[in-house]
């Protein structure tokens, strides 16, 4: 195996994965892939069971039994990346909003000594050039809105295109994460700022998607909000007699 692994999460993904995968697996980095499939309506799992057996070294598949959301999908696919002894943990999305030519760039990073490299539309030279002003606008006021109240020192917090050091994953309390959806990125980060890791942002330019649908749900998003409000509730330490502890006294 590969010691950089993907972790791709899939939802009704039949019309990107193939060719994504195919695109991963022609990069010089010699990656290995790991989908994390919540039982796709559209048969994404089928597909992804044909590629592992066309690659089986290089291609994993773990299936849920339905949709459990983005969070638990990355959690699971960690913990099969740790087993497996990869040393650089990616995760993208599946929809081709994350260009494979960036993940050399993003590892390149994590070897020049970061921990989280993360690829972001909010530093030079990154940006989401043809995306609706609707897609811009809730991603702008998310990453405001994490800034403000987490102290977060990453530009683009909420971006689903990162590498993490395997120390990364190993050092973090995990099982604290109480995200499953989307704000989990949120949460991980809030968690590797508390526990001093190095970040970097790697400028990318981010595409809306062409095949496939958003599964960004007015839901996902009220339980973002308020998972920056409990992420945010903690920072400022431990309530009058709660045993809590304070993760921002662990910096290094
Ligand atoms: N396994 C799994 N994957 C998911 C789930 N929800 C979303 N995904 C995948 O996570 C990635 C990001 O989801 P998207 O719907 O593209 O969300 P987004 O990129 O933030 O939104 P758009 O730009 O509108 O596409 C995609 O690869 C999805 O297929 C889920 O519950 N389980
Ligand atoms: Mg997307």
């Amino acid at each position: 195996m590969s010691d950089s692994l993907v972790v791709l999460p899939t939802y009704n993904e039949r019309d990107n994965l193939r060719s994504l995968v195919d695109q991963l697996l022609a990069l010089p980095a010699g990656l290995g892939v790991i989908v994390v499939d919540d039982a796709s309506p559209d048969g994404t799992g089928a597909v992804a069971d044909r590629l592992a057996r066309r690659q089986p070294q290089r291609v994993s598949v773990i299936h849920r039994p339905g949709k459990l959301g983005l969070g638990t999908a990355y959690l699971a696919g960690f913990a099969l990346a740790l087993e497996r002894g990869a040393q650089r943990i990616l995760t993208m999305d599946a929809d081709f909003s994350h260009q494979p030519r960036y993940v050399p760039q993003l590892i390149r990073s994590c070897d020049d000594g970061h921990d989280l490299a993360i690829g972001s539309r909010y530093v030079d030279g990154g940006g989401m050039p043809g995306c609706p002003r609707r897609r811009r606008l809730l991603s702008a006021a998310a990453n405001v809105f994490a800034h403000l109240l987490l102290d977060l020192s990453a530009r683009d917090a909420t971006a689903g295109f990162r590498c993490y050091r395997r120390e990364v994953l190993e050092g973090l309390p995990l099982h604290e994460i109480r995200s499953d959806g989307y704000s989990f990125l949120v949460e991980i980060l809030f968690l590797v700022k508390c526990q001093g890791f190095r970040v970097a942002e790697v400028p990318i330019l981010f595409e809306d998607r062409k095949r496939g649908k958003s599964k960004i749900s007015r839901q996902e998003i009220w339980k973002a909000i308020w998972t920056v409000l409990r992420l945010a509730r903690r920072r400022l330490g431990p309530l009058p007699g709660s045993s809590a502890r304070r993760p921002g006294v662990e910096e290094r």
